[in-house]
């Protein structure tokens, strides 16, 4: 009782609240959050205050940063307000779905012989016309491929295909585009490969050199572009993401050993408010590596999941916040780190409620402004790491 009552006050004064109003809607909510202990006050022990007016893209700029948001043509085509606000903090646009061979309504791969680039120029275009830069994403993937990938393409054809792909592709935006994700997620450690390579189409058909031919094509046609290896689950201290990092550790130094044009890491960064397994030290070490391999190293898809955490927005905005200001003070810190990007930027549009919803029907709020495109504390978090950051 009395450990609950302390609990409860530690809550409070974690969360800096003044009043009672926000304190009995605390007392409420306490069967949710008291499975999260003393970690998450350690967490959070600052206040999110920030200095001035500057936009997430300004606070980042002056450090040599690059910051931005993915979002598809779909809401960013219909909803003003969400353009606006995308414009006014982002230096950096990744189509969430235009260039993935097959994703959203007007995929980029109708047919096998045809490309459609309707919806991947428009955002092209919007980029341009509020002068931000532009994100590729992704050439390979064994995720959104057409429905007719599987009864057209086989071990015979699949080095044409992919040729024809992203010859097609990359030349098309050549000169527009900041940084390609030439592969994305080749890595699964669960599929019991010794190279811990993950079992693809492409895998299957090429072996393991498909790695390495994407990438050389991506920059014979776009030699400008910067070329980026991109993957998830690499940032937390279970022996799940410390393999996968050996495992991505182990691929860039095959590519690099072999001349491959490989110029940095995507880390994707889809976090957990829940996961209490991060280790600052093993992160660093991490980052420190890939820095040694003469690669930069890009946070391309961040977010926060609130899937498990309190009900009280309250609450939860502040652990989401504290997770941003946690991952990002320390990846910020390593100079190799050139660009921050979250995917999504207001909670009205975020593949997570899709994906992961909250069991008790409440909306997830995974991302730095909410869903009327209101800053929450998430935004003070990485405006505040920004702020903190060294400069590049
Ligand atoms: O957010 C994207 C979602 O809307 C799409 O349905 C899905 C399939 O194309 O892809 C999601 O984005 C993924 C990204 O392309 C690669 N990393 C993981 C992202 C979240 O699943």
């Amino acid at each position: 009782m009395l450990k609950n009552m302390l609990m409860n006050r530690r809550y409070a004064l974690w969360l800096g609240l003044g009043t009672l109003g926000a304190i009995g809607a605390l007392a409420k909510g306490k069967a949710m959050y008291s499975s999260h202990k003393t970690q998450d006050f350690e967490l959070a022990k600052n206040n999110f205050s920030i200095a001035g007016k500057a936009s997430l893209k300004q606070r980042a700029a002056a450090k040599g940063l690059i910051y931005g948001a993915a979002i598809p043509r779909l809401y960013l085509s219909s909803d003003q307000k969400l353009a606006a606000r995308l414009a006014q903090e982002c230096g950096i646009l990744t189509p969430e779905w235009e260039l993935k061979w097959s994703a959203g309504h007007k995929p980029l791969r109708p047919s096998p012989d045809t490309f459609d680039f309707t919806a991947g120029d428009w955002m092209a275009k919007f980029a341009r016309t509020h002068r931000m830069l532009l994100r590729g994403h992704t050439l390979v993937w064994h995720e959104s491929l057409p429905t007719w990938f599987k009864e057209t393409v086989n071990r015979q054809n699949a080095e044409q295909f992919l040729v024809k792909h992203i010859q097609t592709v990359v030349t098309h935006y050549a000169g527009q585009m900041h940084s390609w994700d030439v592969v994305n997620e080749a890595i699964e450690v669960k599929d019991g490969r010794s190279d811990g390579l993950r079992k693809t189409p492409w895998l299957e058909f090429l072996g393991t050199d498909y790695i390495d031919l994407a990438f050389r094509l991506a920059a014979e046609f776009d030699p400008k572009a910067l070329l980026v290896y991109n993957d998830y689950g690499l940032e937390y201290d279970t022996s799940h993401h410390e393999a996968k990092r050996k495992a991505v550790l182990k691929l860039l130094e095959r590519l690099k050993s072999r001349g491959v044009p490989i110029h940095a890491l995507g880390m994707q960064s889809h976090m957990d408010g829940n996961e209490k397994r991060f280790n600052p030290k093993k992160l660093q070490n991490f980052l420190a590596n890939v820095a040694d391999l003469g690669l930069k190293i890009m946070i391309t898809e961040m977010d926060v999941t609130d899937k498990k955490l309190p009900r009280n927005p309250v609450v939860r905005d502040r652990m989401v916040a504290a997770v941003y200001q946690n991952y990002l003070s320390v990846v910020l810190n390593e100079p190799a780190v050139t660009a921050v990007m979250t995917w999504g930027i207001s909670d009205r549009y975020t593949w997570l409620s899709k994906f992961q919803p909250r069991s008790d029907g409440a909306a997830v709020r995974p991302l730095p402004l909410d869903s009327n495109f209101r800053p929450k504390l998430a935004w003070n978090a990485i405006a505040r790491a920004f702020d903190k950051a060294p400069r590049r």
